[in-house]
């Protein structure tokens, strides 16, 4: 097995509203994610993102938990609405200061910090010029980027775009980033999104030609639920939809002759200008960053089924529906997390060899990790083996692609220290510091060191050697 590179970025992700809470504090305005838990589609019974892990107050502690793993990177995202006053544009220095003192924290510590621009958290005020159905969305996010830049860029030399572009569109009703006024198709969300994307990678090869900045999607295998040919070509479509649209526009500058023929078989256009189909064409990535959890298993779908599903609750890895392409079905091979989620560590060995093998881009891993109900002992221990399996099964995985050519620039899953889940609050926890909260009692919010904390630790310190 070959080794990890020399400088391989060991360390893990958090995003700005399900850990920072203080969505009150330092002069944040309002976003998206701060009333989620209020909306009739929220699930009940668990906590929303007002407090969540309270990292605003506690990032020095937090910083030096990641220190003490021996972390090379960490993957953070910065709030808009804590940057960004209003649709004039107006800066909110507190929150400059807050990234700031943290980004300087981590140098300090000689962890390099990556950054998400946006991770769902869109801030209520971009309603004002449309939301994200309007064109205009993507010049506020231009402005924005260049307040990140103009104020982070010396320091920050590796920049995300936007979290799961493709999980955005294809499943914002779930996670909650689409607004309830919204009346575009996802589609046209999907194309103003890839045109804020593509205005800040464009801007920050202007302002900033020495740093690298790349899109960060969520990307799966997909297995077809059987060897009948409707159910391949279910497999050869959710390829597309859920994979390859969002990495081709990126990476080749324009929308695939496969999407443009989806459109027409579903009677939908998206609007492009054309200066927006330039943009596209000028604003290819250095690296591919992507989050992975699990592979997916599709079947053919009948328009009856479509019809059915619109009823159901569904979950954005494993309930996906789209009439002319497919459905999501379980997997009878994998077994699956407390949560529901298919475990597939072989599936994460073939999905970086795919992505390599299409575009040739180095690839950064930005999420993976197991969600589950920890228990904290009477002693103040946390006995995660399952998620030390969990990661020893992945890394083992990409071990195995590295050794197979694929080049890998770093391995950061999710997360850091645990936060509030997207759609199943904090009981559903993915960190190596447990934070002592539950639901609805806030408790001391304590840190406490897991198992996996130290496993993860060593393995660093051995540059992954010892997998
Ligand atoms: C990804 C998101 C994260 C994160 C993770 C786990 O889709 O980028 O924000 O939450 O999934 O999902 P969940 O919180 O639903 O368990």
């Amino acid at each position: 097995m070959s080794k990890f590179p020399k400088n391989f970025l060991w360390g893990a992700s958090t995003s700005a509203y399900q850990v920072e809470g203080a969505i009150n504090q330092g002069g944040k305005v309002p976003s998206i994610m701060d009333r989620f838990d209020e909306r009739e589609s929220y699930p009940k019974g668990i906590t929303g993102f007002k407090v969540a892990s309270d990292h605003y107050n506690h990032w020095k502690e937090d910083v030096a938990m990641m220190a003490e793993m021996g972390f090379k990177s960490y993957r953070f995202s910065i709030s808009w609405p804590r940057i960004i006053k209003n649709t004039k544009g107006d800066i909110n220095k507190e929150g400059i200061k807050f990234y700031s003192d943290l980004i300087d924290e981590l140098l300090k510590n000689k962890i390099e910090p990556v950054v998400t621009m946006l991770h769902f958290d869109t801030p209520d005020f971009i309603e004002e010029i449309g939301g994200l159905d309007s064109h205009n969305f993507s010049k506020l996010f231009e402005h924005y980027s260049k307040v990140l830049f103009e104020n982070f860029g010396s320091r920050v030399k590796w920049w995300l775009t936007i979290n799961e572009l493709n999980m955005f569109a294809l499943a914002g009703q779930i996670i909650g980033v689409i607004s309830e006024k919204s009346k575009a198709t996802k589609w046209q969300i999907m194309h103003n999104l890839n045109v804020a994307q593509a205005r800040a990678i464009r801007l920050c090869r202007k302002m900033l030609p020495e740093v690298k900045i790349g899109p960060a999607p969520n990307i799966s295998s997909v297995y077809p639920a059987s060897s009948k040919p409707e159910d391949y070509q279910a497999k050869l479509n959710f390829d597309q939809i859920r994979n390859w649209v969002f990495l081709d526009i990126v990476c080749r500058g324009e929308y695939s002759n496969w999407f443009k023929n989806f459109l027409k078989s579903i009677n939908q256009e998206i609007e492009i200008t054309n200066e927006e189909k330039e943009i596209l064409k000028n604003s290819k990535p250095d690296f591919i960053a992507f989050n992975y959890y699990s592979t997916m298993t599709v079947a053919d779908v009948t328009v009856e089924e479509y019809k059915k599903s619109l009823e159901s609750k569904s979950d954005q890895q494993m309930g996906m529906i789209i009439p002319g392409v497919g459905k999501a079905v379980k997997n009878p091979n994998l077994d699956k997390t407390q949560f529901g989620w298919e475990i597939d560590p072989l599936g994460f060995k073939n999905t970086l060899k795919d992505v390599w093998d299409r575009y040739q881009l180095p690839i950064m891993i930005t999420e993976n990790g197991i969600g589950s109900k920890d228990v904290l002992t009477n002693d103040e221990k946390i006995h995660d083996d399952y998620r030390i399996e969990y990661y020893q099964k992945h890394i083992s995985s990409m071990a195995s692609a590295i050794n197979d050519g694929v080049e890998m620039i770093g391995y950061m899953p999710w997360s850091a220290i645990d936060l509030v889940s997207t759609h199943e609050g904090i009981s559903k926890r993915y960190g190596f510091v447990y934070v002592n909260r539950d639901e609805f009692d806030e408790k001391d919010m304590k840190r406490i060191r897991k198992d996996s904390f130290f496993w993860y630790q060593e393995l660093i310190k051995n540059n992954g050697e010892n997998i």
